[in-house]
């Protein structure tokens, strides 16, 4: 009796159970509008069921810190916590309506995301949205009922680690199944897109809060008088131009084609006895083409961003993640920008989502005037997508009429995608076989090559019959390698010979063109690589680039240096190569003898020191700092890429335009 009586005058505690209900509502309630307020391509069971999973261990962890608050202010803690939470998710869904983005805090500070929703905000808001916060109105009654007998007991704080630790383990047995899905998720970001299909709404917003405040930390560190070092280095590295080729393609438009995956081992290669590239190997031999055969790319974990990154500012990719996420809002003095006072419109083609890579915020600080994605295309079959966006062919098909939007001169870039791992192509498609050495990577790979070369091909007659050709100069460049060096055993079986390291290196190697009107073609031993390129662009249309800070150095100029630093420190050159502590000789691939060790560490420590300034100034956004004279700085406000040129209207019998551009 004593003993019941005891019991009875605990103090009562119904905190839990509502607890047990915020917690359940506010997992369900995520859940719902992650899955039918964002387009997320989720695609099989293990990335619906981690979408289905990932709010709950966030939602347990940040509803239950309202038990660290003293007797009834839990309750009001709770129903705070409840609110800001579905506040959070909500003001993300009405984001998404208009940017088809999430939130991201930097850009929540950019006025002119504001300036773009402010007069239309409302009508963003549809009467139906009032049921995002139905169940915080129920919480709100439930803590303020006069009925319901609130709890005066106070947790002991150690009764909460519990709790939070069973959230910490369910987040990170979710994180465990992710990555296994998609492995790097967190190191290189990819898209904020597959950041809330494997993680949801609320790690995301933990993920970008850590990604700015890393970002801002070291931008903040940062001073004007650390640009005085880098533009002593970029001065005294750079290259002047070639007389020959100096304003070789001034006034014309100029059209990047980004080739994906494509290595140079694949020009000239014959598989089972076919050409898989056969007009690329054309090219090669073209008289108005220059072919360079030595030109390495250097990314690394950003990959397709980090090729983009170098070509458009001569400053090197991050050594971890991508400058394309991390970086995003820094200062850039890229080609868009610096070709405007040209008289250049700039755009970019790519038929996939245009926040992955983060493109459609850093597009804007390069000053790119347009960004064509994914929504100025379309698949008429489940044969014209590719998993990383619209196939080649009709993604450069439908480009075509984009393309002729623009006001001439033009500076775009065009992204393929089908030659992207894993290398997928529907069968009615190939032309060609596959490889048979058994390692499914390698054996694929030819495939999709063939369908690029054929996309190319298809591309170039167009520019041919439309007249484009005769002023436009076409750079096509390889991004990345497609086949690693996990795959050598087959690759050596492939090329007939053993992968040595220096052989190993030699297939980081993409082919380089440049094909213009009258210009001196031929075939360039020359050492070379990405953060070339900018360079010697910008001296092929005639404009100088002493004034700015550019790692590279022009590939035609007799001054480059023949010195390849690779994203990991290691360096290709004529004379030596250094892979992991080892110099090699290019030649006989064995390490290199003491005669040439003065050398070896000399060009090593060059490659290391261009890193390091290249690093400080993407880490510390130094160009904020330093604006060339007659250069104008770009404000990434300007921006808006939900505003396309109007398309040309043409005459039904000739196909001519019939607007003025
Ligand atoms: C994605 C495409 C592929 O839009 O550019 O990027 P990658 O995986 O090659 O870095
Ligand atoms: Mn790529």
């Amino acid at each position: 009796m004593e003993k019941n009586d005891s019991i009875k005058k605990k103090p009562r505690n119904k905190f839990i159970p509502l607890l047990a209900l915020a917690v359940v509502m506010l997992w369900l309630k995520t859940y719902y509008i992650q899955k039918t307020q964002f387009k997320l391509d989720v695609e099989g069971s293990l990335q619906e069921f981690l979408l289905f999973i990932n709010p709950l261990g966030s939602a347990i962890l940040i509803l239950s810190i309202s038990l660290l608050f003293k007797k009834k202010r839990k309750y009001y803690a709770l129903l705070a916590i409840y609110f800001a939470a579905s506040f959070m998710t909500y003001a993300n869904a009405v984001y998404y309506r208009f940017f088809s983005d999430f939130i991201t805090l930097p850009t929540l500070f950019q006025t002119q995301n504001f300036g773009d929703l402010g007069g239309s905000v409302l009508t963003l808001i549809q009467p139906t949205d009032f049921l995002f916060f139905a169940d915080v109105l129920l919480i709100g009654v439930i803590v303020f009922s006069k009925r319901f007998e609130k709890s005066t007991h106070t947790f002991k704080k150690r009764a909460v680690v519990p709790v939070m630790t069973a959230a910490l383990a369910i987040s990170f047995f979710n994180l465990a199944l992710a990555e296994g899905d998609r492995s790097d998720l967190l190191t290189r970001g990819f898209d904020r897109t597959y950041i809330v299909k494997y993680l949801g709404l609320y790690n995301y917003a933990v993920y970008d809060a850590v990604e700015t405040v890393k970002s801002s930390s070291q931008r903040v560190l940062a001073d004007s008088d650390s640009v005085t070092e880098i533009l002593n280095y970029t001065k005294s590295n750079y290259a002047s131009p070639n007389e020959q080729y100096f304003g070789a393609a001034e006034g014309m438009n100029v059209i990047y084609l980004h080739l994906e995956s494509i290595q140079t081992f694949l020009m000239d290669y014959e598989l089972n006895g076919e050409e898989v590239t056969p007009f690329l190997n054309s090219l090669t031999r073209d008289p108005e083409t220059l072919y360079f055969d030595r030109f390495y790319h250097q990314t690394a974990q950003g990959k397709t961003s980090d090729a983009e990154f170098m070509l458009e500012n001569s400053l090197f990719g991050l050594p971890k993640g991508s400058a394309f996420i991390t970086k995003g809002q820094n200062t850039y003095q890229a080609a868009p920008a610096i070709l405007k006072d040209k008289g250049y419109t700039s755009a970019v083609f790519h038929g996939n989502n245009a926040t992955f890579w983060n493109r459609s915020e850093i597009y804007k600080a390069f000053g790119y005037d347009y960004f064509f994605d994914i929504d100025s295309y379309k698949a008429d079959s489940p044969n014209d997508m590719a998993e990383y966006g619209v196939m080649d062919k009709p993604f450069l098909e439908q480009s075509e009429v984009l393309l002729e939007s623009l006001p001439e001169p033009f500076y775009t870039k065009f992204i393929t995608v089908t030659h992207h791992f894993p290398y997928k192509i529907a069968p009615e498609l190939t032309t060609i076989d596959k490889a048979t050495t058994g390692d499914a990577s390698v054996d694929n790979y030819f495939q999709t090559a063939r369908y690029a070369d054929e996309a190319i091909e298809q591309f170039f007659t167009y520019l041919e019959e439309s007249g484009l050709a005769d002023n436009t100069m076409v750079v096509m460049y390889g991004d990345h390698y497609g086949i690693s060096d996990n795959h050598n055993r087959a690759m050596s079986e492939l090329l007939g010979k053993e992968i040595t390291p220096v052989e190993n290196t030699k297939l980081q190697r993409v082919p380089l063109f440049i094909h213009a009107p009258g210009l001196k073609g031929g075939v360039d031993h020359t050492y070379g690589a990405q953060i070339d390129l900018l360079p010697t662009v910008l001296h092929l249309l005639g404009e100088d680039t002493q004034k700015y800070v550019q790692f590279g150095t022009d590939l035609l100029s007799p001054e480059h240096e023949e010195l390849v630093v690779l994203r990991n420190g290691e360096i290709a050159s004529p004379e030596v190569y250094s892979i992991g502590d080892v110099f090699y000789d290019p030649e006989t691939g064995e390490p290199i003898d003491d005669s040439k060790l003065e050398l070896a560490e000399k060009l090593k420590e060059i490659g290391n020191y261009e890193l390091e300034l290249s690093d400080q100034v993407v880490n510390g956004d130094l160009l904020r700092f330093y604006t060339p004279t007659g250069f104008e700085e770009v404000d990434p406000s300007d921006y808006n890429y939900q505003i396309k040129p109007p398309l040309p209207v043409y005459e039904a019998e000739t196909d001519a335009p019939v607007t003025a551009k």
